[in-house]
């Protein structure tokens, strides 16, 4: 793969069914298979306490980073994503509830969209300790495209972690 023109997108990966760290490293596996793409950094897996739907299992959360080669645009990452989640045996049940593996793309460069099937930055990037924390082991000097840093984010959330646990 070529250096030039490639763009470093952040994947948010999430499974609460199952072997979850199992089901973590065959996503990576997958992810670190596509043509034109490089897994790059890989946040250590966290113990998350479940937000929005709270009664549900704790998730095992991680963060990498792909560097993605010019062949690749936000929409494309978004539907392989899906296609993995869907190939994985992901079955859409209950909004925000449990699922075997969640992949979510968070970042794709400095790149910001608004359309009904795609959001970027991610939506909710910045109320999720399980998102943000991960994000700051692998991108410590993150800049998102508003101009914010990922540290500022983070010192306004209300969270704590304890090893590899994220309490919020
Ligand atoms: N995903 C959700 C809803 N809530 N909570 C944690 N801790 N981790 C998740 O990945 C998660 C969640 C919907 O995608
Ligand atoms: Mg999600
Ligand atoms: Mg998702």
């Amino acid at each position: 793969m070529t250096q030039s023109r490639t763009t470093r997108a952040f994947i948010s990966l999430g499974s609460n069914l199952g072997d979850q760290e199992d089901n973590l490293r065959q996503a990576r596996e997958t992810l670190s298979r596509l043509p034109e793409v490089r897994l790059g950094s890989q946040s250590p897996v966290y113990l998350t306490e479940p937000q929005d739907v709270r009664n549900q299992p704790w998730f095992a959360n991680q963060v990498v980073s792909l560097d993605c080669g010019p062949v690749w645009t936000a929409q494309e990452l978004l539907r392989t994503l899906l296609e993995i989640e869907d190939r994985m045996g992901r079955v859409r049940e209950r909004d925000k509830g449990p699922r075997i593996i969640d992949l979510d793309l968070l970042l794709f460069g400095s790149q910001c969209y608004d359309f009904p099937e795609l959001t970027l930055p991610h939506p909710r990037l910045r109320e999720r300790a399980f998102v943000l924390v991960p994000l700051r082991d692998i991108a410590p000097e993150l800049v998102f495209p508003d101009g914010t840093n990922l540290s500022e984010v983070l010192d306004r959330l209300s969270f704590h972690v304890q090893g590899r646990g994220i309490f919020q």
